[in-house]
Parts: structure tokens; sequence; C-alpha cells
């Protein structure tokens, strides 16, 4: 069965608690019932993780290997400033799809620099939580 790492980076376990203007009023808890439903209905096996710690990210990544066949990665803040994020993408050969909430191009300059999009398969931004679902139907198709 097709297996699928959904990890997600610092501060989005606060999402639907604070700055719902920014972010929207989802809870991590509720797009985690998204995924599984997108999961349950494409016949995918997935596992939903969040850390606001760049090396426990990274660990994350290197256990995909062997274990997953993809990865939807919102690496948030972490996205514009971790060469050390892109290196492990690099070294597990896995495809990965770049993922935001918000439309990163349309915020301020410093979020237009990702580290992530140089070694990702594609990039969803600017959804909000319906881009988890596409981004799982994505990774789905670019794997068959
Ligand atoms: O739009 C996204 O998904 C981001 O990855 C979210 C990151 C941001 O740094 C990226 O530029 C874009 C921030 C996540 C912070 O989430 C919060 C949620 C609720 C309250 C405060 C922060």
């Amino acid at each position: 069965m097709t297996s699928l790492l959904i990890l997600n980076g610092p501060n989005l376990n606060l999402l639907g608690q604070r700055q719902p203007e920014v972010y929207g009023a989802t809870t991590l808890a509720d797009i985690e019932r998204l995924c599984e439903a997108k999961a349950k209905a494409l016949g995918l096996a997935i596992e939903f993780a969040q850390s606001n710690d760049e090396a426990v990210m990274i660990d994350l990544i290197h256990k995909a290997r062997g274990r997953h066949d993809g990865i939807i990665l919102n690496a948030g803040a972490y996205t514009h400033t971790s060469i050390a994020l892109m290196d492990a993408i690099s070294s597990v050969a896995l495809p990965v799809i770049e993922l935001h909430l918000s439309n990163i191009h349309a915020r301020e300059d410093f979020r237009h620099t990702s580290y992530i999009a140089k070694v990702a398969l594609g990039v969803i931004c600017g959804f909000g939580a319906s881009g988890y679902p596409m981004a799982i139907e994505a990774l789905n198709e670019a794997l068959k």
C-alpha cells in the first residue's frame, strides 16, 4: 500500500487557536482528519506529524526512507531558512510536495524564498486546509 508522510513544522500546532484571520479557524487535528478521509478514499496509508524542532523534522524525513513513498511537507517558517531540511530531502530521494496554507508569494518578501521548493516535486499554497487533500491527490498521481 502506498504510504505518505505528512509533516508539519513550527507553530502549526497553534492552528485554529491564534491568528484565524491569517491561517483560518481549522485546527491541525481537523486537518489530520481531512487527510485521513482523503487517504482512505484513495486507499493510501498516512503518517501525520508535527514538530517545532528542526532536528526532529530532519530525523522524521530520514526515517521516511523505506517506510513511506512520498512526503507532504509544510515546513512553516523553516521553509524560508533551512538548508538542513533541503539537504535532508535531497538525501532521502523521495518525492516531496511543499505545502502552505497561505499564499506565501502574496505575503512579506522573506516568505518568497523557499529552500524546500528547490528540491520539491511541486508546490501547493494559498488554499488553506484544502491544500492538504489536494497534495495527497497530487502525490498519489505522481507515484502511479
Ligand atoms: O502558510 C503556511 O502554511 C506557512 O507555512 C505557515 C507558517 C509561515 O511561517 C510560512 O511562511 C507559511 C507559520 C505557521 C504559524 O502558524 C500559526 C498558526 C496559528 C497562530 C500562529 C501561527
